[in-house]
């Protein structure tokens, strides 16, 4: 009889409670969002040797090889790699002045944007000659592509496309997680329909619907190289996707990072 008296008191209670203690924790509205939103680990299914003195800015892989383009003022690169050993098959260096950025190509031509000088290159595919110059507005981060354009990171929430043969901008989209914009969008992938953006200085990699800017997958790279293997508080960060579609293979690396691999998503 005691015991009933008591639940009858109570349980008038608690509902009034949990509104408050809801009312109290805004964020926990905002974390069962988040919750929604599904989150991938990896699994390693190859490692490959990469340069550690490649500072990766660009990655993409095309008829069984890497390209790849390195930054920072003075060591700027394009290069063409063999993905099983490493090994730097073909070179070109940027001009000293410049820091290179995102990379992609179309046709026979390698396009590249460099950080902050406002402009982009265009190499010939196999030699690596220069072709011409083209300019853009704010900052160049990352570069990929789909069947129809090329996609473009500038540092902030929002994703450019580009025209693949005058390289000027078509549109944008705003890519956001739970209604919050996503900055620091860097090197760039599409992959089966989405874009990959790999977030800058943290192991996560955003998957992104093209059509809406939503974020519909996090892919949690965290413990992928190492912590022996980075240099600590300095740049050494995950940068570089590529992905194989003849193959479906999906490989990563980073700024300086000894290895590469290839990964398998695991959905948690
Ligand atoms: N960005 O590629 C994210 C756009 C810029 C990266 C800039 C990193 C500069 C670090 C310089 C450290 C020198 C070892
Ligand atoms: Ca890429």
């Amino acid at each position: 009889m005691k015991k009933l008296q008591w639940l009858q008191r109570y349980t008038s209670v608690i509902p009034g409670l949990l509104i408050v203690l809801a009312g109290a924790l805004p964020a926990s509205s905002a974390m069962a969002a988040a919750a929604a939103i599904p989150t991938y680990t990896y699994e390693v299914v190859h490692a490959y040797p990469h340069d550690p003195n490649a500072f990766t800015q660009g990655l993409f892989f095309k008829d069984g090889f890497l390209y790849e383009s390195t930054g920072l003022q003075g060591r700027s690169s394009v290069r063409k790699l063999r993905l099983e050993t490493g090994e730097v098959l073909q070179k070109t260096d940027l001009p000293r002045q410049i820091f290179g950025e995102g990379i992609t190509w179309w046709d026979k031509r390698l396009i590249g944007i460099t950080w902050t000088t406002q402009a982009g290159y265009v190499l010939d595919l196999d030699s690596f000659a220069f072709q011409k110059e083209f300019n853009y507005k704010g900052e160049g981060w990352g570069l990929a592509r789909n069947d129809k354009e090329i996609i473009m990171s500038d540092g902030t929430a929002e994703l450019r496309f580009l025209d693949p043969e005058t390289l000027r901008e078509t549109r944008r989209i705003k890519v956001t997680a739970d209604g919050k914009p996503v900055d620091q969008l860097n090197e760039l992938e599409w992959v089966k329909g989405e874009i990959f953006s790999n977030i800058w200085q943290t192991d996560m990699i955003a998957r992104i619907d093209p059509k809406t800017g939503k974020v519909v997958g996090w892919i949690n790279l965290k413990g992928i190289l190492p912590m022996g293997d980075r240099i600590l508080n300095q740049p050494d960060v995950l940068n570089g996707i590529a992905y194989d579609a003849a193959k479906d293979r999906l490989f990563v690396t980073g700024k300086l990072w000894p290895k590469l691999f290839e990964i398998r998503l695991i959905k948690r």
